[in-house]
């Protein structure tokens, strides 16, 4: 297996009007989830991926589980848990476009996951294991699953991943840094944002950011920045891939996780990092062109057409 994560999976409920949603009243019903988007782009691009996670052993859940398995994801270690339901998350579009989420997932289905039945053996399988703070935000049980799988995989030499993917509706900015700092000395490849840069270290100043970075041993720092970008901490500078500005933007929910998927299809591949950020733009870039948290995904021969290397022959 090239690719593992642990993460909820949910049903997101997309309003077909836009406004409060105490006033909507019909949804598409899509899936969703940090984690599990970000194994759908991998397994899309051809890597082997593979879905820690519980869900709800109810219609949702199978709905789940049967799309994830059919986009080529092993969900050898998803379990359909009974006596609880599967999370949800449903969205509203302000007139604006602004957006907010609403989560239901407490109790959620992973609170049945626990650091002692993680399956090491599976884990030891992939070469590089992606872990987000969305996980740990859900539960406080999740944060020790989290610390567990990360100093596991150090000392079983997987490559680490890490995006903290910070999500204020799920907790608060001092519980993701207290949690998030005592992560970072295992991972390898940190995928942010400039934001959570500055939530993290408490600064917005560029020399103490780049002072408390170094204090880790990390492999590769990237900071995401939309359709700027990417930048990625090289001999102690920042070096800026610049991104792929598209016509029309309808959804950007998913965007980084599609980035993620890309960076690490580079990574994996051995590409070096420029390259790796010009593919993981590339994702992005694509991804908000399509409604839906993973649809915009695209297939390895998708990317290489969207940057000109491959002919498409439509009809
Ligand atoms: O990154 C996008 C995800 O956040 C989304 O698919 C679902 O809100 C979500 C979550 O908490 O994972």
């Amino acid at each position: 297996m090239d690719i593992v994560t642990i993460g909820d999976g949910m049903i997101t409920f997309d309003p077909s009007t836009k406004g409060p949603l105490r006033f909507v009243n019909s949804f598409e019903r899509k899936i969703g989830g940090a984690e599990l988007n970000v194994m759908l782009g991998c397994a899309r691009l051809g890597l082997e991926a593979g879905w820690i996670s519980r869900l709800g052993k109810d219609e949702f859940g199978r709905h789940i589980v049967n799309t994830v398995r059919g986009e080529g994801v092993d969900v050898k270690e998803v379990q359909l848990v009974p006596g609880y339901a599967t999370s949800l998350n449903f969205k509203e579009v302000q007139e604006s476009g602004e957006g907010r989420t609403f989560y239901y997932r407490i109790p959620s289905p992973t609170e049945t996951l626990t650091p002692e039945t993680l399956p090491f053996d599976y884990i030891s399988r992939a070469k590089v294991i992606h872990l987000t703070g969305v996980f740990c935000a859900i539960l406080e049980k999740n944060r020790a699953i989290t610390l567990k799988a990360l100093q596991w995989a150090k000392e079983n030499d997987i490559i680490v991943s890490f995006d903290p993917n910070i999500r204020l509706r799920l907790w608060s900015a001092e519980e993701a840094r207290e949690t998030i700092l005592t992560y970072l000395p295992y991972v390898d490849h940190l995928l942010t944002s400039r934001e959570e840069l500055e939530l993290l270290f408490e600064t917005k100043d560029e020399n103490i950011l780049l002072e408390k970075l170094s204090a880790y041993q990390f492999e590769s720092v990237v900071m995401k920045d939309g359709e700027n970008g990417a930048f990625a901490l090289m001999s102690g500078a920042w070096k800026h891939v610049p991104g792929i500005k598209v016509g029309k933007v309808v959804d950007t929910v998913g965007a980084g996780d599609g980035f993620d998927s890309g960076y690490l299809y580079g990574l994996l591949k051995g590409w070096p990092m420029e390259e790796r950020l010009s593919f993981a733009n590339a994702i992005g870039a694509m991804v908000v062109q399509v409604h839906g948290d993973n649809e915009g995904l695209p297939y390895l021969e998708d990317v290489e057409h969207f940057l000109g290397q491959r002919e498409l022959i439509v009809r």
